[in-house]
């Protein structure tokens, strides 16, 4: 579609510039011409990025809620509860960023009053696993071990030996708690941590 506006463009132009020099001179000014359509490009692909930009924002708002703007970064919580922690990932992934990283007590207190704040009523998946070794937790996307944990009482305690990934927990003021990779229930929300101020 692009291409055929190009192209239209090229004849419209051409046709222009051939009509207001027909009189004068022959022959096309082709620098003249190279610089006009470049520049018709540019604004084209101007137009298709603020497009695709809007069609991300709408795709974005469809999915997780309003952001909390931290620290040059944006956060999101799911509108919808995850399959699994790799599907929360992927969800994540898809636009430009990864379930959030706790790095330090102020983030942890900001992403814990944000999901307070939320309606999400029980928990929401960060990221954080010991899936590899029981009792060493680290980030899936780095392999990075937690830089800080703030962990709810009597918790982690790999409940049934299969609690593999990290939360913060309502019951608990937003600490942490560890808990199925897998689908836990439908009030179970996850959170991005994006790239940027949008
Ligand atoms: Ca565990
Ligand atoms: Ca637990």
């Amino acid at each position: 579609m692009s291409r055929l506006l190009v192209l239209l463009s090229t004849f419209q132009l051409i046709s222009c510039i051939d009509a207001q020099f027909n009189n004068d001179y022959p022959t096309l000014d082709l620098d003249f011409i190279n610089g006009a359509l470049l520049q018709q490009h540019q604004e084209m692909c101007h137009f298709e990025w603020l497009t695709l930009e809007k069609r991300i924002d709408t795709l974005r708002s469809l999915l997780f809620g309003a952001p909390l703007v931290y620290s040059n970064k944006s956060y999101v919580i799911s509108k919808f509860p995850h399959k699994n922690s790799g599907e929360a990932m992927k969800y994540c992934q898809a636009f430009g960023g990864y379930l959030a990283e706790v790095d330090d007590y102020s983030e942890f207190n900001e992403l814990k009053d944000f999901f307070l704040r939320s309606s999400v009523k029980e928990m929401v998946l960060i990221a954080g696993s010991d899936e590899l070794k029981e009792g060493t937790w680290t980030f899936q996307r780095t392999g990075v071990a937690l830089p800080f944990e703030r962990w709810a009482p009597e918790e982690p305690n790999n409940k049934a030996q299969i609690e593999h990934c990290l939360c913060l927990w309502k019951d608990y003021i937003g600490k942490m708690n560890d808990i199925t990779c897998s689908f836990r229930n439908d009030m179970a929300r996850f959170m991005c941590e994006l790239p940027g101020s949008t």
